[in-house]
């Protein structure tokens, strides 16, 4: 691939909202020069150049190569440093038609500003000091957050940055080295102020832990956690699966062997995004498919940071069962004890209750299932520690 070229003297144009058709679509340009470069496409002529910045004006985008119009657009113009680059630029809004974008898109790179290449407006903002590079990390999760609390915590690490965070830790920690260190030099100098150096490391040690918790909390809204349901063949994994997923995804029967490849679906689960797989049961493989889909099903159990076994309370417990858990157990996942048994099927008349640490679930009747989800939640909260990573 590529490398895209990342010149920061240029001025750059990109599509800021996704191709296809909207009301509106937006085009970002941005680099000193801009406004000029801008004014050969515009009519009326003369207003961008007279616009002052953080305003909006009305006009139309001309190609120049014919002086056909190619829409009506609103543009906002931004001076330099006052913009989200610190660079002079203007967000162009368009109708949304891909028809228009390319057209727009292609006047501007005729008239010399060159396509930007990913992240490159934030790339500009942090070269040009507008973000600290733990802002610029923010903005792109911000984008990319996939759970409401993933955006959440992205937009507050935005605001105050962690960058900023470290500094004034580092700026106490100098402070009191200095603090020390003169007491040292001047022992006979009668210094004011107390000086309690243990307490104040204390402090500092617990501001740095608290730091380092929210790398992992930030990491766990934004990439998730993966849970997989694995179990004996007809234990019940895939009628779990559709009714965690609240959709009719897996095929269920009554015949063991249904599920032979995996199948993955999304659930949030405390505000954290689980990719949660259903999986071929263990048991006699008839077939080399049914061997490839259990050597599948142990993959994932090998990655994933919460397992779900299941056991039909109907079939009880076997040898196989003991000898997964334990194993399991045995191999406690970085992210926390990723193990849950379940005892599944617990609606079926006549089942004994449930074994020690066995959860009692119905997938069919949804008794245990409210009770699942949240100590599934907490096993994963769990992983990273307390949550107390709002910074
Ligand atoms: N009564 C009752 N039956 C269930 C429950 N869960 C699953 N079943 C039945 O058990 C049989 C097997 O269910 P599946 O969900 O296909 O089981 P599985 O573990 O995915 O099976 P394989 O894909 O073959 O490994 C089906 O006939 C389901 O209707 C439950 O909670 N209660
Ligand atoms: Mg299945």
């Amino acid at each position: 691939m590529n490398r895209p070229d990342y010149s920061p003297l240029e001025p750059i144009a990109a599509l800021s909202t996704p191709w296809g058709q909207s009301a509106l679509a937006l085009v970002r340009v941005s680099g000193a020069g801009s406004l000029g470069l801008l004014e050969a496409l515009f009519e009326p002529p003369g207003a961008l150049r007279a616009a002052p910045g953080h305003t909006a004006v009305h006009g139309r985008l001309r190609d120049p190569a014919g002086g056909e119009p190619v829409d009506e657009v609103l543009v906002i113009v931004y001076r330099a440093p006052r913009s989200f680059t610190g660079e002079e630029s203007v967000e162009i809004c368009t109708h949304g038609s891909p028809l228009i974008v390319g057209r727009v898109l292609d006047i501007l790179s005729r008239a010399g500003f060159r396509p930007a290449g990913p992240g490159e407006f934030t790339l500009r903002a942090f070269l040009n000091r507008k973000l600290d590079l733990t802002q610029a990390e923010a903005v792109n999760e911000i984008v990319r957050a996939r759970t409401d609390r993933a955006r959440a915590l992205a937009l507050h690490r935005l605001a105050g940055s962690v960058e900023g965070r470290i500094r004034e830790l580092k700026q106490r920690l100098l402070e009191l080295e200095a603090a020390v260190e003169v007491r040292l030099d001047y022992p006979e100098e009668d210094l004011p102020g107390e000086l309690a150096p243990e307490a104040e490391l204390d402090g500092l040690e617990a501001g740095l832990a608290g730091l380092a918790s929210t790398y992992r909390i930030g990491r766990l809204y934004q990439e998730g956690v993966t849970a997989v349901l694995a179990g004996r063949t007809n234990s019940g994994k895939s009628t779990l699966f559709n009714r965690l997923l609240r959709e009719e995804r897996a095929i269920v029967s009554e015949a063991p062997g249904t599920t032979r490849d995996y199948l993955e679906g999304g659930i949030e689960l405390e505000g954290v995004p689980v990719r949660l797989f259903d999986t071929a049961g263990y048991g006699e493989a008839g077939d080399p498919v049914e061997r490839e889909g259990q050597r599948r099903t142990d993959a994932l159990v090998e990655g994933a940071q919460l397992v779900l076994y299941l056991v039909d309370a109907a079939a009880g417990l076997r040898q196989e069962d003991r000898l997964f858990l334990e194993r399991r157990a045995e191999q406690p996942s970085p992210a926390g004890p990723g193990l849950l048994a379940l005892w599944a099927k617990a609606d079926l008349p006549g089942v004994p209750s449930a074994p020690a640490g066995f959860l009692t679930v119905s997938a069919a009747t949804g008794r245990g299932i409210g009770e699942l989800a949240r100590e599934m939640g907490a096993r994963i909260l769990a992983g990273v520690g307390p949550a107390s990573g709002e910074e």
